[in-house]
């Protein structure tokens, strides 16, 4: 046990942080550090879980074999995602089915974004891009965060994110080249993901409770404007390139300030989806309450064969 009184090992854990230094599991580290890290990663895990519902709806209406077959890698991993995430989540003590279950309370949230219905083939290519897009742009730089095993798991997840922003581009792209129906398709996709793509920052970051301390700790390395000003900066000249047009009248750039000015978001409508009613929000948590329930025998299956063998072992 160390010497040192609470004071002075807050001082030194932020000098720690100060000089980029990891913070691992077995460091100290203030309680609400830990509290912050396991409220942020284990929603980010949610995320990636309920964020496979909407794609995983599409595989079985994917065009052919090979939009299939992509479709279905991505979808695995993001389920992959959400263990490393729930992984890195128990390294600071958490109970892996508590935070699933604050969730199906209402108690933590998941990402806005996927309150949204997929109702089209083009916005399979929509999420890829926009959604994918966002996401690549937050967890950037969430692969310097602060916490040595968040900050691991981001990298492996930012290689497969990349790939995923390409094969939505690409389906648009395919569409944008096609009949006017399928640009038309298209134009719609980007018409409904793309507002709801740039609350995934968060809210503005004079509403935005946990940035000040976060970024303090390092945890976050931008605040939530900063990453969305870059998103809409990378996003406007790729939808140039399909030929879209994004759904913003006031969306210009601005040369003085060398990026892309654009309209205030509708902070009614993200808070509204933030409180559980967005046009799915009842339907992600009642399908990720069955998949717990559909699958409570193969975990008991599984328990039971663990201790079968155990007991084996010391026989
Ligand atoms: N949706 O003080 P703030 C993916 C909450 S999925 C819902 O700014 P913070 C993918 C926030 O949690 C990638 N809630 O918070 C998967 C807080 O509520 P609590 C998802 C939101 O944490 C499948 C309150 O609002 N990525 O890639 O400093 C297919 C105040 O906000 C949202 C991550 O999760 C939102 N959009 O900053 C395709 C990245 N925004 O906890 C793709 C990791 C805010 O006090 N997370 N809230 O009840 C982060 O970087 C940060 O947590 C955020 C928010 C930037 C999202």
């Amino acid at each position: 046990m160390s010497n040192f009184n609470n004071e002075e090992l807050e001082k030194r854990f932020q000098e720690k942080i100060d000089k980029e230094i990891k913070i691992e599991p077995n460091d100290w580290m203030p309680d609400a550090y830990r509290k912050n890290l396991i409220r942020q990663i284990s929603q980010h895990a949610h995320s990636e879980v309920v964020g496979m519902l909407p794609e995983g709806n599409w595989i079985t209406r994917a065009p052919n074999l090979r939009r299939k077959a992509v479709l279905l890698a991505k979808v695995q991993d993001e389920a992959g995602h959400g263990l490393y995430l729930y992984s890195a989540c128990e390294t600071l003590g958490a109970d892996r089915e508590q935070t699933i279950d604050d969730m199906h309370d209402g108690k933590a949230k998941y990402s806005s974004i996927f309150n949204y219905p997929a109702v089209t083939w083009a916005d399979m290519g929509a999420i890829g891009w926009l959604v994918d897009g966002a996401a690549i742009m937050n967890q950037v730089a969430l692969c310097r965060t602060s916490y040595g095993p968040y900050a691991r798991a981001m990298v492996k997840i930012c290689k497969e994110e990349s790939f995923h922003q390409r094969q939505g581009f690409e389906i648009l792209t395919t569409l944008c080249k096609g009949t006017e129906q399928q640009k038309a398709m298209a134009q719609d996709a980007l018409n409904r993901f793309w507002w709801p793509s740039l609350m995934m920052f968060g809210p503005s970051d004079s509403d935005s409770p946990h940035s000040a301390q976060s970024i303090k700790w390092k945890i976050k390395r931008f605040t939530n404007d900063e990453l969305r000003q870059q998103f809409v900066d990378a996003a406007a000249p790729q939808a140039d390139i399909l030929g879209l047009t994004i759904p913003d009248a006031n969306l210009k750039w601005n040369e003085a300030r060398q990026h892309y000015d654009f309209s205030e978001i509708n902070w009614d409508e993200f808070w509204q989806v933030l409180e559980g009613n967005g046009p799915c929000n009842k339907e992600r948590i009642a399908a990720r309450k069955a998949a717990k329930e559909n699958g409570q025998w193969v975990r008991e299956a599984a328990t039971t064969y663990a201790e079968k063998r155990a007991l084996r072992k010391t026989a």
